[in-house]
């Protein structure tokens, strides 16, 4: 793997006077002079189409990205990853979600082992698992079938799995309610457990180290929580399964090994979705649907795998994120699903975004000289519009989003989404288009104001416009198009990675939290003992230690 960034490239130069010739281009002029833009970027891939033609792209940037993509070797890099190669140094691993998406018949090395047949042996437990689960074969420790699961972890082990089973709800099996505790703030525990019956209820304990100090407080608390039900050490096997890498420490927990479902170090927890961490998507929606979701991502990786940068829709995503970050200095970037269901899309994101491309020093150790990932945020349509959509529209930041829809719903309201279809479609269209002084005094001539009025208002009714979009529309929300949608996105953050040449699948600032907490804990249960912290730091410390006294 090549260790340069795309400042670094021959094709740098290219952008840098592609950009200077679109910098000063609205876009509305881009369609104005190519009324066929719609047509020569957008692509359509299986069941998506891509929509970047409201972006700063012109044939000049195009062909300089694509220099780019090809002087970075883009596409061997990915054909590395997903061939097994230990593309994270820093962890020395490989880096294989990809892998977990393939057929029983494929082949994949790590360390001279085809790992496919581990992974699929742990997919047919998951089918055999989930299935008995849901058909009630599968029972709680008195005897009753299950009526409520309770997956706890935390980060990668919960934002994955729970954006894709609010996602997939549509297809969810009725008589199962999911459940996910991520919160160390008791809170979270508590009022999960409120409503369900220890009898009925079936925990979840993942956690790739198993060793997370938030996940291992909900897990021992919801194990005191059933044992104080039954007072029967036995019943902890009925109810609790383990997700996780680390046999030792599942055992030393009291969960047997044949109640584990392993996976391994080359999963990423915050790409570990699609590995048993799924286990409660199985559960949720049936292991058939959960294939699916595989399928899905399994057809973007060839997608990816395939295409050269003229058609590879998560490389163009790449370099889009890139352009915007880069050359014009746009620090943020918004995904706005219009899809009630991808509610927890943006929070999935921020995670795999932020904390695979949140990096300042790159593959040789040094400092980079330009910015990385952009922070990454957003909420679903219509409601974002009646939130911040005003500083997205006429503030003083401008933030390329991402709209993402689905061309047939899932209910039987027509109408409702038709109203949604539009307002994505006028939203983007707004973005671009803005509106002119021109066109607001002609507005408020027409409602008859006076000219000293429409000079008053006019400056508050003018929007610059220019703001880009990408637009992303999949036929219908299925787990097929979800696993498309969420491996485009995987796949983006890869690119990004390496034209920013840093290391996206290592998470240092996670592990310093993890330490830090661990030191402050004994000073809160222990007032007596003393504090080494800043002077800030102690007297918050202080300061708790006076009111738990109260
Ligand atoms: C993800 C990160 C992090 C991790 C959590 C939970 O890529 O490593 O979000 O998933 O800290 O870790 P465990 O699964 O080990 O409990």
């Amino acid at each position: 793997m090549l260790k340069k960034s795309f400042t670094e490239t021959q094709a740098f130069q290219q952008l840098q006077s592609a950009f200077a010739q679109i910098q000063a281009v609205h876009l509305t002029q881009l369609f104005e002079q190519d009324a066929e833009r719609f047509n020569r970027y957008r692509k359509e891939w299986g069941p998506l189409l891509f929509d970047p033609s409201k972006t700063h792209l012109n044939d000049a940037v195009f062909q300089a990205m694509h220099a780019l993509a090809d002087e970075l070797q883009l596409s061997q890099s990915f054909a590395d990853m997903c061939s097994g190669v230990a593309i994270n140094e820093t962890e020395n691993r490989a880096v294989l979600h990809t892998a977990l998406r393939k057929g029983p018949d494929a082949e994949v090395m790590v360390q001279g082992k085809n790992v496919i047949p581990e992974i699929h042996a742990v997919l047919n437990k998951m089918r055999v698992f989930s299935d008995a689960v849901i058909n009630g074969e599968r029972r709680g420790y008195s005897g009753k079938a299950f009526t409520d699961i309770v997956n706890i972890g935390i980060g990668g082990s919960d934002l994955g799995p729970v954006m894709v089973c609010e996602a997939l709800k549509h297809y969810q099996v009725p008589h199962l309610q999911m459940h996910f505790v991520s919160n160390v703030d008791g809170a979270h525990l508590v009022e999960t457990l409120k409503r369900l019956n220890p009898e009925t209820t079936l925990f979840l304990i993942a956690s790739k180290t198993f060793t997370t100090q938030e996940t291992m407080a909900n897990a021992h608390s919801a194990r005191t929580w059933v044992l104080k039900h039954y007072g029967d050490e036995a019943a902890i096997a009925a109810h609790f399964v383990a997700i996780s890498t680390a046999s030792t420490e599942v055992a030393a927990f009291g969960i047997g090994l044949d109640q584990m479902f392993g996976f391994w170090d080359w999963v990423g927890g915050r790409y570990s979705l699609w590995s048993a961490i799924g286990l409660s998507i199985c559960l949720a929606v049936g292991y058939s649907h959960f294939e699916q979701l595989l399928a899905g991502a399994l057809f973007v990786d060839e997608h990816t795998l395939q295409c050269d940068f003229e058609d590879n829709i998560p490389m163009q995503m790449a370099m889009i994120g890139m352009w915007y970050t880069h050359f014009f200095h746009y620090p943020t970037y918004a995904v706005i699903p219009y899809d009630q269901y991808l509610h927890r899309f943006p929070a999935y994101l921020q995670q795999a975004d932020m904390e695979s491309n949140g990096k300042s020093v790159d593959r040789n150790g040094k400092p980079v000289t330009y910015a990385t990932g952009p922070i990454i945020w957003g909420e679903p349509g219509t409601n974002g519009q009646h939130a911040f959509f005003q500083l997205m529209h006429q503030g003083t930041h401008i933030i390329p989003a991402d709209f993402i829809v689905a061309a047939r719903p899932l209910h039987d309201l027509p109408m409702h989404h038709d109203i949604l279809l539009s307002n994505c479609f006028a939203q983007s269209e707004a973005f671009m288009t803005g509106k002119t002084a021109a066109q607001v005094k002609q507005e408020l001539a027409a409602r008859g104001m006076t000219t000293a009025e429409i000079e008053r208002h006019t400056p508050f009714r003018v929007f610059e416009g220019n703001r880009p979009s990408c637009t992303f529309i999949i036929e219908q929300l299925t787990p097929y198009t979800l696993g498309i949608l969420i491996a485009l996105y995987e796949h983006k953050i890869f690119f990004q990675g390496l034209l920013w040449n840093i290391y996206s699948f290592d998470q240092w600032g996670v592990e310093l939290g993890k330490k830090l907490a661990s030191a402050i804990l004994p000073e809160i249960q222990d007032k007596h003992k003393s504090l080494q912290h800043d002077a800030g730091t102690n007297g918050l410390i202080q300061h708790i230690r006076t009111k738990s006294d109260m």
